[in-house]
């Protein structure tokens, strides 16, 4: 019989059982870092906490936050648990929204990282039956070393493609029967795309299930890459302050990702307040790592904005899910005084039946802000008559505006026009910050 989980006894562990584990482990924690690191002792100090303050998980709010800019400030070594000699590897991401976060890894930080990854694998159908194929960016970034070891874990045969080179990627698919794809959805979609081009059809590509995360993604996007590829797609969500891929990840009811709890505290706040939130609520997710040892945050305010939920799964696993992110609060775009989310976009254009390629562009011209949407047409849209692509346009714009509350210029550009992405893509472009 197929196997349902990886470490069944913790994934499907009474939901009791689950807070006294994490109510232990905070304690601990709490002390550790108390002990160890001396940038979030003095916040406590500040804040006039003791670790014995911290009886259990109810007492998590007595707890100083920990948010980018102190990463940035303790930048590099400042917020480590534990002795350089006891670390075996960092991670870090790119950097590009301010200065870039290094994670320290001890062996066993590696060890509870994969196994998370392992959870997901399996929770995506996978066994050691299966040929995973890693197309996350190896490196610095987390998704691939992360999914990389999880597959190892479950025994899957891994193949670690990295991310690029497509036509390689579609070779090593098709000529080793790949059953698993990991990478970004963007990336998924690229690769659907370039089999149809090369005249596959779904049922021709040996992938069954998709492991797809690092990115925002939408519901539509799920159904388009699953039509394409043939596949089931599954959502998994992480961040390289906390470990990588793998903190949660979907199981086949989709309705959410299952957060690994035994190892992560999750809490929703009020962002404007850092105000807890009630169970059901949408605001910003907050984590506390509760074995981390090498780099172990308390109170880490991730940005994304979320819900979570704990109903009764048939996946027959207890551990609390969260909704797919909506975008990070810092992804949010005010135009005209509108929030618009990226995710908005997306479905509209989904639903209207174009292409995942587009790109926002989003400036200020005398003193008024500009929201322009380049949005590719696929080839069998593609239409020489410049009446037929005013009308579409016009109708595009007539259902952003129903969505968002106003409406952006769209511009429909020939196949090929934007840019792919074999990683995280760039759907954003606001120009307005240059003028700052
Ligand atoms: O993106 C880790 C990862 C790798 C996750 C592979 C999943 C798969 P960072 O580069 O540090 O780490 O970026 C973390 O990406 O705070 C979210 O804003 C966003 N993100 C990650 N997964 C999802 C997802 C990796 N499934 C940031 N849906 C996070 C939406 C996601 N956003």
């Amino acid at each position: 019989m197929e196997k349902r989980y990886f470490q069944k006894e913790i994934e499907t562990m009474p939901v009791d059982e689950l807070k006294k584990l994490q109510s232990e482990k905070l304690v601990k924690q709490v002390k550790h870092v108390y002990e160890n690191v001396e940038y979030y002792r003095n916040l406590m100090d500040e804040k006039g906490v003791k670790p014995e303050d911290i009886r259990g998980i109810e007492d998590i709010s007595k707890l100083p936050f920990l948010t980018k800019a102190d990463l940035r400030d303790a930048y590099p070594y400042g917020l480590m648990g534990k002795p350089l000699k006891d670390c075996v590897r960092i991670q870090s991401t790119s950097g590009t929204t301010g200065r870039r976060v290094v994670a320290f890894y001890t062996q066993n930080d590696i060890d509870l990282w994969e196994e998370c990854c392992a959870r997901a694998i399996v929770a995506a159908g996978g066994s050691d039956e299966d040929v995973v194929q890693v197309s996350y960016g190896y490196g610095l970034f987390t998704g691939g070393p992360g999914l990389n070891g999880g597959s190892h874990k479950v025994g899957s045969l891994t193949i670690p493609t990295s991310s690029g080179n497509t036509e390689r990627q579609m070779q090593f698919i098709t000529d080793l029967s790949a059953t698993i794809l990991c990478c970004t959805p963007s990336y998924a979609a690229y690769i659907g795309e370039s089999f149809k081009e090369k005249g596959y059809k779904p049922e021709d590509i040996p992938l069954k299930a998709g492991i797809f995360g690092a990115e925002p993604w939408t519901e539509e996007m799920r159904h388009s890459i699953e039509e394409s590829l043939g596949i089931k797609a599954y959502d998994i969500y992480g961040l390289t302050e906390l470990s990588g891929p793998g903190v949660s990840f979907e199981c086949e009811e989709q309705t959410g990702m299952h957060i690994n709890e035994d190892h992560f505290l999750a809490e929703i706040i009020n962002p404007d307040t850092g105000e807890p939130l009630p169970e059901g609520e949408i605001g910003e997710l907050v984590f506390t790592s509760l074995d981390k040892e090498a780099f172990p945050l308390l109170r880490y305010r991730t940005r994304d904005l979320c819900r979570l939920t704990r109903e009764k799964c048939s996946c027959g696993r207890t551990h609390i899910k969260m909704s797919k992110p909506l975008g990070r609060s810092d992804d949010m775009m005010i135009i005209r005084g509108v929030n618009v989310f990226p995710s908005q976009i997306e479905t509209v254009l989904l639903n209207e039946g174009y292409t995942p390629n587009y790109q926002i562009i989003v400036d200020r011209e005398n003193n008024t802000d500009t929201f322009d949407i380049n949005v590719e047409l696929a080839p069998e849209q593609f239409s020489d008559t410049v009446k037929d692509i005013t009308d579409r346009e016009k109708a595009l714009v007539g259902a952003m505006r129903s969505m968002l509350g106003i409406g952006p210029k769209v511009h429909l550009l020939p196949p090929k026009s934007i840019v792919r992405s074999e990683g995280k893509a760039v759907r954003v472009i606001d120009k307005r910050k240059l003028h700052d």
